[in-house]
């Protein structure tokens, strides 16, 4: 018996290369790759060492169903202690009355903000897909458009932007329940202040997921939807530089239904490894390099929007007041799929996207999507965007005439990458 337990213990702290060196090249693979390209997915961004830290610290085990000093099972001291700073910091950076720090994802977070706030078969008024929305607003083959009668309000035809007039006279038609404000592929600022006003207007409740550009409305650089909204949303991973998960911010008379929405609603026991972690994210967050850091994002990309723009490139809206923008690629003759694998050949990675009114599928968009996050951890700054637009452009013109990119272009993109390594 006792030779056994000695075993099983000694199994545990084999080194990740001696278990499964299978898994552990393909984990290394991956590095490897993030560090040799230039990554450009507006969602995407890299963790600190110290939020990686928290994250790896083996809490990942612990079970701690319900919430802090109301707990399902023992030992929960400290879980509880992390938690409750978590909270407070997430409340405290966005001047919100109340936070759950639980969601595992923002998919989560937009379930149970759903769950508190509706019954299925509602009518919920949201962002088209297409037009810059997320799957979890109500798309077809998703759980929300399942549930609830999701109506879609979308940009204006000329301008590309969001005509507050037109979801204002869309709502008062509907009354809907909930209305949904918050894009994942919108490159202009939201009016948080109108959409309060609309829902107000027509007796309706406000979510706001503002998963994309948390880390801008932390700093002030996008204006604040907590003012505004009864519940807000978000994801700690893309802008706000943390580790992968979700938050929901509400009003303190919410707090009850949001809390029980989250557990025992949609989930499980939390994940206390990545509550520790958006706890450290959210330290970083309040320190004025964070400032600095997004307000170079945002310059970032309004650089590259207007490079690209200089060779010849169509720009949704016209450009971007946040961290991303949408080329149409539709004059150049290429769909978007052509240009992310044409690009990603010399090391540039992109994805497809919609673009709005587009008169292709999903899976053949007619544009791509490009976000700054990642190459501003890196270092990079207004100079490399125009460096990157004009490797971007000569990827894609010769690919529009059937050619695939010359070997230097891929050399400069090597250059950039070694240039400015990932920090971690
Ligand atoms: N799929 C993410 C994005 O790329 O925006 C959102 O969930």
């Amino acid at each position: 018996m006792l030779q056994d337990a000695v075993l099983q213990a000694s199994d545990l702290t084999r080194p990740l290369d001696a278990v499964d060196p299978e898994v552990e090249g393909l984990v290394a693979a991956e590095l490897r790759r993030q560090s040799q390209r230039i990554g450009l997915i507006a969602s995407e961004n890299l963790m600190s060492r110290a939020v990686l830290a928290a994250r790896a610290g083996g809490l990942a085990g612990k079970y701690a169903e319900g919430l802090p000093g109301a707990r399902y099972c023992g030992g929960c001291e400290y879980v509880d202690a992390l938690e409750e700073i978590a909270r407070q910091r997430l409340r405290g950076l966005f001047g919100a009355e109340y936070a759950n720090v639980q969601p595992y994802s923002g998919t989560q977070a937009n379930m149970a903000a759903y769950q508190a706030l509706c019954a299925p078969g509602d009518t919920v008024l949201a962002m088209d897909l297409a037009h810059g929305g997320h799957v979890t607003h109500g798309s077809a083959v998703n759980f929300s458009g399942r549930l609830y009668r999701f109506v879609h309000y979308t940009l204006d035809r000329d301008s590309e932007r969001l005509d507050m007039d037109e979801v204002a006279a869309l709502a008062r038609r509907l009354r809907p329940r909930l209305i949904v404000a918050g894009a994942c592929a919108y490159p202009r600022l939201l009016d948080f202040a109108a959409f309060g006003a609309v829902a107000r207007d027509v007796g309706a409740l406000l979510l706001v997921d503002m998963a994309h550009i948390a880390g801008l409305v932390a700093v002030g650089l996008h204006p604040s939807p907590v003012p505004h909204a009864d519940v807000v949303t978000l994801t700690t991973h893309k802008t706000l530089r943390g580790p992968r998960g979700g938050a929901i911010l509400c009003r303190a008379g919410l707090a009850r239904s949001i809390d029980r929405a989250v557990y025992p609603g949609v989930q499980g026991g939390p994940d206390v490894g990545a509550i520790a972690a958006k706890a450290v994210a959210l330290r970083e967050a309040a320190e004025p390099s964070f400032a600095a850091y997004q307000r170079q994002v945002v310059a970032n990309a309004a650089a590259l929007a207007e490079a690209l723009a200089q060779r010849g490139f169509r720009l949704v809206s016209g450009g971007t007041d946040t961290h991303l923008l949408l080329v149409d690629l539709r004059v150049h003759g290429l769909s978007g799929r052509q240009a992310e694998r044409a690009l990603e050949d010399v090391g540039v990675v992109v994805n497809k996207n919609l673009i709005p009114f587009d008169p292709h599928p999903p899976m053949r968009p007619s544009g791509i999507r490009l976000g700054t996050p990642l190459v501003t951890c890196r270092g990079m700054a207004e100079l490399e965007m125009v460096e990157i637009a004009d490797v971007i452009a000569e990827v894609l013109r010769a690919a529009a005439r059937g050619r695939s990119a010359a070997a230097h272009l891929a050399e400069r993109v090597r250059d950039l990458t070694q240039r400015f390594p990932l920090p971690v």
